[in-house]
């Protein structure tokens, strides 16, 4: 077992710690502020292929193993979590064509995600108003016509919604079937009744768009459909299986930045003679964030190699994600507090990472899901 990364690797980290240090972070508090998306941003990030970066090279990707991306995706949550959901969710919403896509499919829709100079960029349509954790709940309807399909209902909390090109949307052929029903789609963003309805505004994770998705008599292909009729709740499933780790990998880099900013606070904060990283109260603080950080690296580090290695990783995978974002959550919260009254304050930057971290133990599956999937699994 080697627990070092290999020198590609090592590369690879300090490319996108570089751009992360350079194009991101300078930008980050003012994005967070207007609660704005920046494109600007997102093409840089496409001129490194960091939008598309797990595409296989046959489909005009990098090809980064899961492993990899999980690397690149720890350096992006250290500069931004707004930032870095805009990018890694992209990915996620790439995994049901990659998955469960045609090679039709997969040429076509790759082509357009794989342009360095004119990125695209996808969402992945699940939730609904009335079915977040309770997926199979969903009630988008798909109603066979000839060859086509007609799409009503509405989605919620859409990461990238309005921003993107396409979306891998879940509906359900058949609400009585439950999973059975459920039939994924990829709907382009200029069909007629297809529109943008409110875009959210957030507490954190400020500098990507959520949005609502409404479909009104949406006329879809057939030839659209992932992997074929009823086998939408499996699409979502796996794609979940294999994202999760990544938005563990977004807590682990956010927390690594809460704790380099206490550290950095701690050392020159002086109270009561000395700085008050020299208290013991706050080094044995210091010492449980920074444990805290290596083992949720740990673990997504392990889920992402098993997922390289086709090896069963769906309790590791929400391991690492709950894991990875509990700390973050975790960390981020004891980096306010050595802040003090300052780490309250706008102008610090763990007041930030505070507001970003809540929202990491609710996406992809809020940490009581991965917890009912773990158990699941255990006592299966
Ligand atoms: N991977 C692969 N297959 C899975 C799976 C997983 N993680 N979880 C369930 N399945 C399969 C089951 O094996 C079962 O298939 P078969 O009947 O063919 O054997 C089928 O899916 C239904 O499983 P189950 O009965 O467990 O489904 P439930 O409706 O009870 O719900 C959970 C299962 C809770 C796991 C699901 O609803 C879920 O993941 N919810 C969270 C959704 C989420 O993450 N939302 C975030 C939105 S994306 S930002």
């Amino acid at each position: 077992m080697d627990f070092a990364l290999n020198d590609e690797q090592k590369a690879l980290k300090q490319t996108v710690h570089e751009f992360a240090e350079n194009e991101i972070r300078p930008v980050s508090m003012e994005l967070d502020e207007k609660g704005e998306f920046s494109w600007d941003v997102v093409r840089k990030a496409a001129k490194l292929e960091l939008t598309y970066s797990g595409v296989p090279e046959e489909y005009g990707g990098p090809g980064l193993s899961m492993l990899d991306n999980t690397i690149v995706i720890e350096e992006l949550g250290w500069g931004c979590v707004g930032v870095a959901s805009a990018i890694a969710l992209n990915q996620i919403a790439i995994l049901p064509i990659l998955q469960a896509g045609s090679e039709e499919q997969k040429k076509e829709y790759m082509a357009r995600l794989t342009d360095p100079d004119n990125p695209h960029l996808c969402a992945f349509g699940l939730t609904e108003p009335e079915a977040g954790s309770d997926a199979a709940s969903l009630k988008t309807r798909a109603v066979r016509d000839g060859d086509d399909y007609i799409i009503n209902g509405n989605k919620c909390f859409i990461t990238n919604g309005g921003v993107s090109d396409f979306y891998t949307i879940f509906t359900t052929i058949d609400p009585e079937q439950r999973y059975h029903g459920i039939t994924a789609f990829i709907v382009e963003a200029d069909t007629p009744g297809f529109s943008i309805g409110k875009i959210e505004h957030k507490m954190g994770m400020r500098a990507s768009q959520t949005a609502e998705l409404i479909l009104e008599d949406v006329r879809v292909p057939a030839a659209n459909i992932l992997r074929g009729e009823g086998q939408g709740f499996y699409v979502a499933m796996e794609t979940l299986d294999t994202s999760r780790p990544g938005v563990g990998a977004i807590g682990v880099g956010l927390a690594r930045a809460a704790l380099e900013e206490a550290l950095a606070y701690s050392k020159q904060r002086v109270q009561f003679g000395r700085p008050i990283c020299r208290q013991q109260a706050i080094g044995f603080m210091l010492a449980d964030m920074a444990t805290k950080v290596d083992y949720a690296r740990l673990l997504c580090y392990r889920a992402s190699w098993m997922l390289d290695e086709g090896i069963d990783a769906i309790k590791e995978s929400s391991m690492a994600k709950f894991v990875g974002t509990d700390v973050a959550m975790e960390v981020c919260t004891d980096a306010v507090q050595i802040h003090g009254g300052y780490g309250y304050m706008k102008e610090y930057l763990v007041e930030k990472f505070f507001r970003d971290a809540k929202i990491l133990q609710i996406v992809e599956g809020t940490n009581q899901i991965q917890r009912l999937v773990l158990s699941a699994q255990l006592i299966a």
